[in-house]
């Protein structure tokens, strides 16, 4: 997987789509030109995660766009998605990558931290990119200090792997994320909420070029 020209990752949440219109939405980023796409759900049964992702995965393979899906290791695998993103309450990277060793498998393994120090210790695994954040104080995660971007851009400049900072970003903060040096962002509520989103991934892609 090459990475340079990965600049917006966007995430499907089901805390701002309604299931019903999962698909659409998740069919009109991949059109709007989202380089990464997650699915982020914290109420669905089980059975129900999995069926989405199985059908959002057909969607995005489509388009060439990597799936990912966020905290569930195990769902990841079962739906074979293209990676997982790992946060640090979650199956520890370590314990995944053998998983996947064992299983003669491979997968993107994303990693979310909030700080410098857990920045360079998910750098020192065998991950393939991290996410730094929130940079700002955001309504997606609003029990999150923000790490803020002095902090972010420190980390972009410091470690090995691809980093997006996450968390905030949307048409009002995107110019001060990219002049702090971060040309790759993770975005949820301004892409989902947008009133136009192609418009929006296409202001945004512009900018982060
Ligand atoms: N991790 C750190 S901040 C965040 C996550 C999942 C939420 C980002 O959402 P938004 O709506 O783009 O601020
Ligand atoms: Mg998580």
């Amino acid at each position: 997987m090459r990475w340079d020209n990965k600049r917006l990752y966007a995430i499907v949440d089901t805390s701002y789509v309604i299931p019903s219109e999962l698909l659409a939405v998740t069919q009109e980023l991949c059109e709007g030109g989202v380089d990464v796409l997650q699915f982020r759900d914290k109420m669905l049964s089980d059975k129900d995660r999995c069926n989405f992702c199985l059908k959002i995965k057909e969607i995005t393979a489509t388009f060439d766009i990597p799936f990912i899906v966020n905290d569930r290791f195990d769902i990841a695998l079962a739906v074979d998605a293209d990676g997982v993103h790992l946060g640090q309450d979650d199956v520890p990277i370590t314990v995944a990558r053998r998983i996947l060793h064992d299983m003669g498998r491979n997968m993107i393994i994303g990693a979310s931290t909030h700080s410098m120090q857990q920045a360079l210790d998910a750098d020192a695994l065998d991950i393939d990119y991290l996410a730094s954040g929130p940079l700002f104080p955001t309504p997606t995660k609003p029990d999150y200090i923000p790490v803020g971007v002095p902090v972010a851009s420190e980390v972009f400049r410091t470690v090995k792997h691809p980093v997006f900072g996450i968390g905030g970003v949307n048409m009002d903060t995107i110019n001060e994320v990219v002049s702090a040096g971060i040309n790759r962002v993770v975005i949820v509520s301004a892409l989902l909420c947008a009133p136009d989103r192609k418009k929006i991934i296409c202001d945004i892609k512009n900018i982060l070029k």
